[in-house]
């Protein structure tokens, strides 16, 4: 038996060092590396048994071609060269008559890994094919982190430990973060108050010790009334503001009047004096930290939302106290200058953009021109987890549309495609990591060869591109040549010497971090910008969601699961045997409904309509029905969340809405 190295490769902001056992060609467990500092050697539930996944019996091992309808799942295994012949030659017709935007890639981050995540870029960059905007995850966050910190380093997750009160801010901790809780336990040994800010009772919120209970979309209002409250009660640092930030006087002389914690009560729901105990709570701690997650952002306010909450530790001067802060995203990813792998200069001038939530609308709409006539799908699952999910479906059916998904398994999507490509897991190839959540990167060679016949995303594009006759050596360069330049990028991309002999070694490295950085503010004005000259509007104010316009009755609330990574480890039948597609609402409601626990219920709006079992608890308000995970929607009867979900984006920076959803609910 061997042990190798690696990291967790799940789009998880806690990218968990891992001890792979291998013997031959198996991997027989996964284990978490005690060595890395962050994860500590724990791992969650579904990576405790990673290598289920790996070897499980659903993998896809060869290429396969549709020989069925679309969407009825039927294909016959062809060879590789078969399946890049039929792919090149598509393309090059498709090219002809309609021109390379006709081609739209569409990929996130089924893998994180550095060269696998980016394998394609260049390639569709190349061939001039539509460039899809990423927006699908929390543009929207680090666009109001950055409005007001601009490019400043987040705080670390370990300041945590010092802190003496840290809010748990739309972070469901214990599905998605679970690591951040070694950090949270360190500061309550030492008395720290824990305080959850969330739309229903998660798992999260009774772990908290204290509780707030949200209405949906609407902190922003929430954060300035507890900074009408920190200014009334003189609870601000003067001190620090005058010396660190900008913007505090007209807030709170032009802004603030306006957001009284009755004004703020209105709004949120959260009762006044719930907010005057917040506020005061936060004001008068020592090093309060915010651990904000991605929930506030999923709104058609989300980058205002981010913004407002952002200014909260800047006028407490937490930054000036050891445990004090606020990490959104950590600046991990800065590690690596990612240009390498991405050029975007190889993108044409003026190429068409589309936005991959809007994927469904891009494949039905019948007056774009060029229309998609290709579609390439890696390291994603848009039948499943974009949302207008009936209009993705609609035009994954057309007949005219030429479907490549390059999968490990057969989800929902590659049972649309017209040829499947088959993946190789993370512990198959070689990649090199960086988390959002931390600062420790690691790389993660192949541990074992090839599943079947699957090949990485790198691989695949290499054959790809001298398919498609691009003469570019760039194609030709191994994974682990392009990890060397990665490890060397690091030299300009992070401010400090990186340990690089370490990290060439596949061990954990923690990016060292300037003394002083969180005192260092990257923004035009070398201070926190509370007042931004450079957007509109200069002063942050709050704006009311999209579903403040629809008509529906309740708020659906769709959270994570702790079981799957969206639409992740839907593949392990241990993990989604039990309760999925449940409906939570408060007994109140289900009384003036006349429903009952355990009816199916269907939950509409003018998106489409999904059918849930109902669970009544009094851990969501009135008005509010929550539902966890976005499973394959081969598990469920009519469809999943995403049948409900919008394709309107975000305030700014065209992100995602999923969480900004009303819908109505009756019995089946
Ligand atoms: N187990 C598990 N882990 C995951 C994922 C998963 O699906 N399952 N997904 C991964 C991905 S891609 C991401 S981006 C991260 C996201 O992880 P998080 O940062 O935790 O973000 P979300 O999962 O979007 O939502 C977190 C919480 O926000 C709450 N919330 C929703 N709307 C609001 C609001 O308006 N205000 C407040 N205060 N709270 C709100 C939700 O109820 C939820 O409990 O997790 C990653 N990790
Ligand atoms: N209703 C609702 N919908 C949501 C969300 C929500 O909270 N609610 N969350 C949203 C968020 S935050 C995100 S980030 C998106 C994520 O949505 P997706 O991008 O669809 O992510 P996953 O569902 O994890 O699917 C990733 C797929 O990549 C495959 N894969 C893994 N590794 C590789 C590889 O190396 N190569 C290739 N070719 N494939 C690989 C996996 O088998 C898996 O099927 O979902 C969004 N959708
Ligand atoms: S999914 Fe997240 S918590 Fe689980 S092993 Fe991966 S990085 Fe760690
Ligand atoms: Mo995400």
């Amino acid at each position: 038996m061997e042990i190798k190295k690696s990291a967790c490769p799940y789009d998880c902001p806690d990218c968990c060092g891992l001890l792979v056992y291998t013997e031959g060609d198996e991997v027989i467990k996964v284990k978490g590396d005690p060595s890395h500092s962050y994860t500590r050697g724990t791992l969650c539930p579904k990576m405790a048994r990673y290598e289920r996944t790996v070897h499980s019996p659903a993998r896809l091992t060869t290429p396969l071609k549709r020989v069925g309808p679309k969407g009825s799942g039927e294909f016959a295994p062809i060879s590789w060269d078969t399946a890049i012949a039929a792919i090149a030659s598509q393309w090059k017709t498709i090219i002809d008559t309609y021109g390379a935007e006709a081609i739209l890639p569409y990929s996130y981050a089924g893998t994180m890994g550095t060269i696998q995540y980016s394998a394609g870029h260049s390639f569709f960059y190349q061939l001039g094919a539509t460039s899809l905007d990423r927006t699908i995850c929390a543009p929207a966050k680090s666009r109001g982190y950055r409005d007001v910190m601009g490019g400043t380093l987040p705080t670390a997750p370990q300041e945590a430990g010092c802190s003496d009160f840290i809010i748990l801010w739309s972070i469901s901790m214990l599905a998605t973060d679970i690591h951040f809780r070694h950090d949270v336990e360190l500061a309550r040994q030492n008395g720290a108050k824990i305080w959850c800010i969330d739309t229903y009772e998660t798992p999260t919120a009774r772990y908290a010790d204290h509780f707030t209970c949200v209405k949906p979309g609407t902190d922003g209002a929430l954060a300035l009334g507890l900074m009408h409250v920190l200014s009334r009660d003189g609870l601000v640092d003067e001190e620090f503001i005058q010396q660190y930030v900008t913007g505090w006087e007209e807030l709170r002389d032009n802004v603030l009047p306006r957001y009284s914690p009755a004004d703020a009560a209105a709004i949120t729901e959260v009762p006044a004096a719930a907010i005057e105990e917040l506020a005061k709570a936060f004001g008068r701690a020592r090093a309060p930290f915010i651990r904000l997650g991605s929930g506030q952002s999923r709104y058609g306010n989300g980058a205002m939302t981010s913004r407002l909450i952002t200014c909260l530790p800047a006028i407490v001067g937490a930054y000036a106290h050891t445990g004090g802060g606020l990490l959104t995203s950590a600046s991990g990813s800065h590690a690596f200058d990612k240009s390498i792998i991405r050029r975007p200069e190889k993108e044409k001038g003026g190429v068409r953009h589309i936005n991959m939530i809007k994927l469904g609308q891009a494949l039905t709409d019948e007056k774009l021109a060029p229309p998609i006539k290709s579609l390439y799908v890696y390291s994603s699952n848009p039948a499943c987890t974009a949302p207008e999910q009936a209009l993705v479906q609609q035009g994954l059916l057309r007949e005219d549309l030429f479907t490549v998904v390059h999968e490990r398994f057969m989800t929902d999507t590659a049972r649309y495609a017209d040829i499947i490509l088959p993946a190789t897991t993370s512990l198959e190839h070689d990649d090199i990591y960086y988390s959002y959540g931390h600062y420790t990167v690691q790389r993660g060679d192949a541990a074992i060869p090839p599943v079947g016949q699957s090949k990485s995303n790198w691989q695949v594009f290499s054959l790809l591109a001298n398919a498609m006759g691009i003469d570019d050596t760039f194609f030709q360069q191994t994974e682990a040549e392009l990890i060397e330049k990665f490890i060397a990028s690091t030299d300009t991309a992070w401010p400090l010497p990186v340990d690089k002999a370490k990290l060439a070694n596949g061990e954990p490295v923690d990016l060292p971090l300037p003394e002083n950085y969180k005192l260092d503010f990257k923004t035009p004005s070398g201070k926190i910008e509370i007042k931004n000259p450079a957007i509109e509007p200069a002063l942050p104010d709050y704006r009311p969601p999209h579903y403040a316009k629809d008509d529906e009755s309740f708020l659906l609330i769709n959270a994570p699961d702790p079981r799957i990574l969206d639409s992740s480890f839907n593949e392990r039948p241990e993990l989604t045997r039990g309760h999925i597609m449940e409906l939570l609402m408060h007994p109140d409601d289900a009384q003036h409904l006349g429903l009952c626990e355990g009816d199916t219920v269907q939950a509409s709006n003018a998106q489409g309509s999904a059918q849930f079992t109902l669970t009544l608890t009094a851990r969501t308000a009135p008005g509010r029905v929550v539902s966890e995970g976005v499973w394959w929607n081969t598990l469920t009867k009519t469809g999943n969340t995403n049948q409900l979900t919008h394709a309107r984006t975000t305030d700014k920076d065209d992100g995602s809405t999923f969480y900004d959803v009303k819908v109505n609910i009756s019995k089946i």
